[in-house]
């Protein structure tokens, strides 16, 4: 039982069984999130596309390419006991669909990939400077899992992954800012100040620094969507949405539904910012928290929480 001395090599059973259930709550938050914002992600034009893409699968709640890219590299993470960047970067090329609504510069590059081409060269090939949009942030949250225990490892991690596609250190910069709040939320006793100083304290950039301290200046008040539009950001970049998602979280840890309205209300990239604050609840709160109602509708549910397990158990997990 939690709080009771435990002898040596004995497994705290009830914990382990929280983690399993908060590794589930992430992947199963993050797919929820990804498809409830996706009719609003792109405005109105966007929602029609996605309506037309979706005709015939009736009340399905289908998920975009932050989900197809986060399942990717769960599944590369447990087959290869860890990161391999050349065996994820091929999983990332071979899995893409088109219909699932990848970004330009992600795509492109991952066309190049698939056609042979090293990631290490093709992830300059559209920005020089490499991407800073939010590919690498909004499915980032398993390498938040997996190396939760270990947070240089998952530095290198979450920098070699998202390098793969987003080689500017502002699109890097994203990936570390999601992974480590994933790692950090599933501590369900951390306070929202602690976890916020510790996110300061592993981001470099004034983009990033700046909109936590506004986040923790936030604490306490109302949440407001033209707000946080206005001074976090809701846009494809990754500094003008990764933090909103951290701030969409501390203010709705465990109302998923409400999250979502929030998200939606606020505009913009919904189903990325959907994807990010929709893991760190799930991680937080397990998988107890998404709406039942909602998650029944949710595409490939099953072999999602499936991953989430095979996470969890992976023998090679720090
Ligand atoms: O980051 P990325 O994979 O896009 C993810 C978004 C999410 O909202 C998904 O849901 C999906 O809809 O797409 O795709 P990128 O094309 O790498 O980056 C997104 C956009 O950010 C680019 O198309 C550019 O508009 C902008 N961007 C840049 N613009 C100028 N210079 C990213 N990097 C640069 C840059 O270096
Ligand atoms: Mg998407
Ligand atoms: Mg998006």
């Amino acid at each position: 039982m939690k709080g009771e001395p435990k002898h040596e090599g004995q497994i705290d059973v009830a914990t382990d069984i929280q983690l399993m259930d908060r590794f589930e709550g992430c992947l199963l938050g993050a797919a929820l999130g990804d498809a409830v914002g996706a009719p609003y992600e792109g405005g109105l034009l966007g929602g029609l596309a996605w309506a037309i893409v979706g005709f015939g699968k009736g009340d399905l709640l289908r998920w975009t390419d932050d989900t197809q890219m986060g399942m990717g590299l769960a599944e590369s993470l447990v087959e290869c006991r860890g990161l391999d960047a050349d065996h994820l970067a091929r999983r990332w090329a071979d899995r893409m669909e088109l219909t699932r609504g990848y970004g330009p510069g992600t795509s492109k590059l991952l066309r190049r990939i698939k056609a042979g081409e090293d990631w290490r060269v093709a992830n300059k090939s559209v920005f020089p400077d490499g991407s800073f949009g939010n590919g690498a942030a909004m499915r980032a949250a398993p390498i938040g899992l997996f190396y939760h225990r270990d947070a240089e490892q998952l530095r290198r991690a979450a920098e070699t992954s998202s390098s793969i596609t987003h080689a500017h250190p502002l699109g890097i910069e994203g990936g570390l800012l999601i992974a480590r709040a994933v790692s950090l939320a599933l501590d369900a006793a951390l306070p929202a100040e602690e976890f916020l100083d510790t996110l300061h304290s592993f981001c470099s950039s004034e983009e990033y620094r700046g909109r936590l301290v506004l986040v923790k200046n936030s604490l306490g008040g109302d949440p407001d969507p033209a707000w946080a539009r206005r001074s976090l950001g809701c846009t494809i970049r990754a500094h003008e949405s990764a933090v909103t998602a951290v701030y969409v979280f501390c203010h709705f840890r465990d109302h998923f539904k409400r999250m979502m309205e929030f998200i939606i209300k606020m505009g913009g990239d919904t189903d990325t910012i959907g994807a990010m604050a929709g893991g760190l609840l799930g991680a937080h709160q397990g998988r107890s928290a998404l709406p039942p109602e909602l998650l029944d509708r949710l595409e490939t549910r099953d072999s999602i929480a499936s991953l989430a397990r095979a996470l969890h158990d992976c023998p090679d997990r720090p």
